[in-house]
């Protein structure tokens, strides 16, 4: 890491949280409608670990938009595929659960629990068959874990020494659901235990995020078969934006939110890498004005042609769908 990734990587976790405030918001007026799902609080996770995964395609589950915005997707293209524009990712097709650009080798999006690792097993499959070097990385929450694809994901990628980056985002909770209620115990790479090497890392530290995830992406690339790699964080906000977050006390929140991530990086980029206080404030107008820029692109932007909703439903003969 060096210091212009530093700011880079600041720059983007600053845009994600008020691009998140700004989708909330919009969805309250009503420009936005379906499910949110915001990401705010797991910024570090969502930023370092795409961030350090340069190379090979990423799958991911619902709460995605910072982690699309990290791998290079146009805040203005993501919010207007949230207010369902033709301009948007998915051609406004997909609203926010289906940001998917495989031009910038990002699949996903993906609204099923889970759904996420079986298509990532694939491809890995077909970077190991083509004898690529870029691998393929996973991101998926702790409630994932408990599903049979998971387990399935593992045990495939494992025999065929696959080179795939399982990463859990443990926040704890699937929806309302605690863990604790879930699982026999906290750390779920104890599931992955037998199949592969697995790592921890604090999820709330986006420089720890990068350094793991980057190494992770090396093993993997070496061709010695899948890894492992559970990020421990927490999530702001409810499950989704029709979840009042009830079932988390205020000393709950109060905890997590001590370890808030841009807070704390914000002091490292003064201490560490010396930024100047000017530095750092220009990097967040410039975040905000991209917010600011969005959200107008999206309301200006015309709604999709009704004969929009037959295409891209079947393959259709000539289609590049992989690049
Ligand atoms: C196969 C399947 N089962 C159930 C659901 C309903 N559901 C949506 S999100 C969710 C919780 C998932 O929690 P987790 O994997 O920890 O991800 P997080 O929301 O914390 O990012 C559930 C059960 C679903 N979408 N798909």
């Amino acid at each position: 890491m060096n210091k212009l990734l530093a700011q880079e990587m600041y720059y983007l976790m600053v845009l994600g949280r008020a691009f998140e405030y700004a989708a909330k918001e919009n969805y309250m007026k009503g420009n936005i409608s379906g499910f949110l799902h915001l990401d705010i609080g797991q910024e570090a996770l969502s930023v370092g670990a795409v961030k350090a995964f340069e190379k090979g395609d990423i799958f991911s589950g619902y709460r995605e938009h910072i982690m699309a915005m990290s791998r290079g997707l146009e805040p203005k293209a993501v919010m207007a595929e949230l207010f369902g524009k033709v301009t948007g990712v998915s051609g406004g097709k997909g609203g926010s659960m289906h940001l998917f650009e495989p031009s910038h080798y990002f699949y996903g999006g993906d609204a099923i629990v889970g759904g996420q690792l079986p298509n990532a097993v694939g491809c890995a499959y077909a970077r190991a068959f083509l004898e690529q070097d870029e691998g393929v990385m996973a991101i998926f929450g702790d409630g994932a874990t408990n599903g049979g694809a998971f387990f399935e994901s593992l045990n495939i990628a494992a025999t065929h020494k696959l080179p795939l980056l399982f990463l859990c985002e443990n926040n704890e909770y699937a929806i309302g659901t605690n863990i604790g209620r879930t699982a026999p115990f906290k750390e779920q790479a104890k599931k992955a235990e037998p199949y592969m090497p697995t790592y921890e890392v604090d999820g709330m530290d986006v420089e720890a995020v990068y350094k793991v995830v980057s190494e992770a992406r090396k093993q993997i690339e070496s061709g010695h078969g899948p890894v492992f790699v559970e990020a421990f964080t927490c999530r702001y906000e409810g499950h989704s934006i029709s979840d009042a977050n009830s079932y988390r006390s205020a000393q709950e929140m109060a905890h997590c939110k001590a370890r808030d991530p841009i807070q704390r990086f914000k002091k490292a980029l003064h201490e560490k890498w010396l930024c100047t206080e000017q530095e750092i404030q220009n990097i967040e107008t410039k975040a905000q004005k991209a917010v600011e820029n969005a959200v107008k692109y999206a309301e200006e932007s015309p709604e999709p042609e009704a004969d929009a909703l037959f295409e891209h439903v079947f393959y259709e003969e000539g289609e590049n769908v992989v690049s």
